[in-house]
């Protein structure tokens, strides 16, 4: 860890500091198998400053000296709840601190200190510390959504809570920073990309299985994390098994890796599990049509998948590249289709100028472009950038290829799907999960 970043984290109080990836916590969330392999300068030793630190600073806004006299200390303000204090403000020197850290191994072990690496690595620092800033927003709010979150709740409320506590803690500025895509909370067999849509009376229920899935980026630089919320206890053992494959995914993950490699290392993860819902018996099956993917600037599906099942893809994972790696378990086929009203949509990042004859057509793009550029939106971003009766235009948009509809995926009725996943970067130097923190 760069000295400026650990001067940082020593400034911060330690509640702060229980929340920062690579300070790895001692009685562990159910991942201390994962967090444990933070590679910064040692965990062992980082362990005995904390606790130091702990056993000396228990609560006080000061800090007093081994002769007792009072030491003025630099504090982070800590976050409120609901959150409302940005993160800039949390991070003055606007240094933002690295994710979980993990050296590369074999052909690739030299990299660690190699000093051409470390040079090709410092030229990206910027755009390291702007996917840190989005990443520790990510942190936070997922913190209070998870604390917040409960049955009763409207999908609405859901995903007004996470956008509101996204848009204050980046300071949301035109497509400079901001929500990078709409919140998914998709429900039970629905596996990815619902967002409710105005009017969706959609209410949490105890026995449904959420997959809260939201993304932030800053000057178009994108964090893609997500998580599975469930109430009744039946699904630990589907969501623990979706957790350690999207793990083992992770760990698989490198420079010169193919990606064939990744996608067999999360199926044999998955397919260890076996959980009882309902009184019946299931081997948790990968969704194998849906898969992590390398993300560009305003870019989520930079082009590049990543397969949760083994076979097929001999494409490697280059030095430089992000991806996300999401990996999504079912009860059902392991299989998911389209279907249900669609709320998700993009501008289509690869053409260039579509000739458009319907006026509404035209003004809806332009609005599009000028709100969300290549950045995925939903009809309720539309609606509060004040745009109405736009559905005409919208498909007309879609049916011409200018925009992209991206309708909710679904395994079959009944079925529960889960999913985790993280974002990483394959610096020069090393692997940086840039969205991992102490509770996935
Ligand atoms: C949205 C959104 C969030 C992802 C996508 C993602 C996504 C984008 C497939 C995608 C394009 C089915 C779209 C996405 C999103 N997250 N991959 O994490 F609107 F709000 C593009 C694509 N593709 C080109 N052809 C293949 C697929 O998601 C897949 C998981
Ligand atoms: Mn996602
Ligand atoms: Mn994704």
């Amino acid at each position: 860890m760069p000295a400026e970043i650990q001067e940082k984290l020593d400034a911060l109080s330690v509640e702060d500091k229980e929340n920062t990836p690579g300070t790895p916590d001692a009685e562990g969330s159910d991942d201390d198998d994962v967090a444990e392999d933070v590679a910064v300068d040692g965990g062992a030793a980082k362990k005995k400053k904390k606790k130091k630190k702990k056993a000396k600073k228990p609560a006080a806004d000061g800090d007093t000296a081994a002769n007792g006299t009072a030491q003025p200390v630099k504090r982070a303000t800590a976050q409120t709840e609901p959150p409302s204090v940005p993160v800039s403000h949390l991070f003055p020197d606007a240094v933002y601190p690295e994710g979980q850290l993990e050296e590369y191994r074999d052909d690739n072990a030299f990299r660690t200190t190699d000093e051409e690496k470390r040079y090709l690595e410092r030229m990206e620092n910027d755009h390291y510390n702007d996917l840190r800033k989005a990443a520790e927003v990510h942190r936070q709010v997922r913190q209070y959504a998870k604390k917040t979150i409960k049955p009763g709740m409207s999908m609405i409320d859901i995903c007004e809570m996470i956008e509101n506590g996204t848009r204050t803690l980046v300071e949301e500025k035109g497509l400079e920073a901001g929500i990078a895509f709409p919140t998914g909370c998709s429900l039970n067999h629905v596996a990815a990309h619902y967002t409710p849509n105005a009017g969706d009376k959609t209410v949490l229920q105890h026995d449904d299985v959420m997959k809260v899935d939201f993304g932030v980026h800053v000057n178009g630089r994108i964090v893609d994390s997500a998580f599975t919320m469930a109430f009744n206890p039946q699904y630990d053992q589907l969501l623990a098994a979706v957790k350690a494959a999207t793990n083992a995914g992770l760990k698989e993950a490198g420079i010169d890796v193919r990606m064939s490699d990744i996608g067999a290392a999360v199926q044999e993860v998955m397919e260890s599990y076996e959980v009882e819902i309902n009184g019946k018996t299931y081997q948790v099956k990968p969704i194998r049509n849906l898969n992590g993917h390398s993300i560009g600037p305003y870019h989520i599906h930079g082009g590049k998948t990543v397969p949760i099942v083994r076979g097929g893809d001999q494409t490697k994972m280059e030095e430089g590249e992000l991806f996300a790696i999401e990996t999504f378990g079912s009860t059902g086929k392991g299989y998911v289709h389209e279907d249900m009203e669609c709320s998700h949509y993009s501008k289509n990042f690869n053409t260039g100028h579509i000739p458009l004859r319907l006026p509404r057509a035209k003004a809806l793009l332009g609005s599009i472009t000028k709100n969300f550029g290549t950045l995925p939106f939903c009809r309720r971003y539309l609606d509060r950038v004040g745009e109405t009766k736009y559905l005409m235009a919208l498909k007309n948009l879609v049916d011409n290829g200018a925009v992209e509809a991206h309708p909710p995926l679904v395994d079959v009725r009944g079925s529960y799907t889960a999913q985790y996943e993280h974002t990483f970067i394959l610096r020069p130097t090393r692997k940086e999960i840039l969205t991992r923190g102490d509770d996935y």
